[in-house]
C-alpha cells in the first residue's frame, strides 16, 4: 500500500487558479500577517513580503508598535499595523480573507493577547512559530486552520522529544492533524501535508539543505496564506504552498546551499509563483 504521496511544484501549480483578465487588487486576496514581537520584526517582515510574491492582492502585517512606523521601509507595497493590544486587531482581521499568525510573535503578554483573540474568532488561519508554541499549551484547533511546525514545534504541540517526532515522520504527521485538526504542515527535509483522512498524505520532494537559515519558515507561512487568500482550499494551499517554497529554495541554491538566506527564497518567488516549471 502507498502510505504516502510525492508532490512537487510542477504538479501542485496546477491547483493555482488563473488569473483572470480584469482582477483587481481586490480579487487576489487580503492576507493579515500577525506577528513581530520586539527583535522578532523580520519575521512578520518575511512572511508578508513572501505573501506578495506569491500572489496575494494586498497584505498587511499587524505588529508591535515599536517598529510598526519602519518595517516597511524597504518595501513599501506591505500595509503596516502597530497594535498595542488584542482589540486593535478586529478591524483589521474584518478586511483580512486569511490570517497567518505566529512569526515572531512570542510568548510575552502581547502576543499571548493577539493569539487569544486569533482562535477565538473562526476565520482561516496559518498557525506558525510561536502560536504553535502558545497551541501546545492550550490545545483545540479550528477546521480551518493550517498547522506548519518545524520537528521542534511538533514534538512541544505531541509533548516528545524532537528525535521522536523524527523517527517516523508520517506517524507524527498523523498524529498531529488526529490530535489538532486542520491540516498539517510538517516542515524539514522532505515535508509532509496531512489533511485529514482518507486523503493520502503527501511528501515534498523538492527543498535542500541551504533552506536551514533563518526565517526560512516565515517564507512558508506567507506562501501558504497567499495561496489560502486566492481561493485554494487549506490543504491545496498547503500542498501548493510546501512545493513552491521547496522549489523556490531549490532554484535560491542555484549558486550554492551555504549562505543562502530566507529573502533568496523570496526573490526566487518571482519567478515560479506563476506556474512555471520548479
Ligand atoms: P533541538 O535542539 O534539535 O531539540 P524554536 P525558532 C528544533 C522567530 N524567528 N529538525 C531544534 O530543537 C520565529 O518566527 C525570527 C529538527 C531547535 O533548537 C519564532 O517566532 C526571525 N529539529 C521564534 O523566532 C528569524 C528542529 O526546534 C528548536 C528543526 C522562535 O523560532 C528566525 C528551535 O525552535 C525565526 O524564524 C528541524 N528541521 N527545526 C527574525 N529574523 O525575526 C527546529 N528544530 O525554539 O521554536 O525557535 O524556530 O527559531
Ligand atoms: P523554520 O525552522 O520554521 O524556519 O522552517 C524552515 C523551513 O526550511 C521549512 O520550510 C523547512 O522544510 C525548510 N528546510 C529546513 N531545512 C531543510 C532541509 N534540510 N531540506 C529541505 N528543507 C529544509
Ligand atoms: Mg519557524
Amino acid at each position: 500500500i502507498l502510505a504516502a504521496a510525492r508532490i512537487d511544484w510542477a504538479r501542485e501549480s496546477r491547483s493555482l487558479p488563473p488569473r483572470s483578465r480584469i482582477a483587481h487588487k481586490g480579487d487576489c486576496g487580503h492576507v493579515l500577517v500577525v506577528g513581530g514581537a520586539p527583535g522578532m520584526s523580520g519575521a512578520a517582515r518575511l512572511a508578508g513580503e513572501a505573501a506578495l510574491r506569491a500572489g496575494a492582492g494586498l497584505v498587511t502585517v499587524a505588529t508591535h508598535p515599536r517598529h510598526a512606523e519602519w518595517l516597511n521601509l524597504d518595501r513599501p507595497e506591505l500595509m503596516v499595523s502597530g497594535v498595542e493590544s488584542a482589540g486593535d486587531l478586529d478591524a483589521l482581521i474584518e478586511r483580512a480573507d486569511v490570517v497567518a499568525i505566529g512569526p515572531g510573535l512570542g510568548r510575552t503578554d502581547w502576543g499571548r493577547g493577539l493569539w487569544a483573540r486569533m482562535r477565538a474568532l473562526s476565520r482561516p488561519l496559518v498557525v506558525d512559530a510561536d502560536a504553535l508554541n502558545l497551541l501546545a499549551e492550550t490545545p483545540g484547533c479550528g477546521p480551518d486552520w493550517v498547522l506548519t511546525p518545524h520537528p521542534g514545534e511538533a514534538a512541544r504541540l505531541l509533548g516528545v522529544t524532537t528525535a521522536e517526532i523524527e523517527s517516523d515522520r508520517l506517524a507524527s504527521a498523523r498524529r498531529l492533524q488526529e490530535r489538532f485538526g486542520g491540516v498539517v504542515v510538517l516542515k524539514g527535509a522532505g515535508t509532509i501535508v496531512r489533511g485529514p483522512a482518507p486523503r493520502l498524505p503527501a511528501v515534498c520532494s523538492q527543498g535542500n539543505p541551504g533552506m536551514a537559515t533563518a526565517g526560512a519558515g516565515d517564507v512558508l507561512t506567507g506562501v501558504i496564506a497567499a495561496l489560502r487568500a486566492q481561493g485554494l482550499d487549506a490543504e491545496e494551499a498547503a500542498r501548493a504552498g510546501v512545493c513552491l517554497h521547496a522549489a523556490a529554495g531549490d532554484r535560491a541554491a542555484h549558486t550554492g546551499e551555504r549562505g543562502l538566506i530566507a529573502g533568496d527564497i523570496i526573490a526566487a518567488l518571482r519567478g515560479l509563483s506563476n506556474g512555471l516549471d520548479g
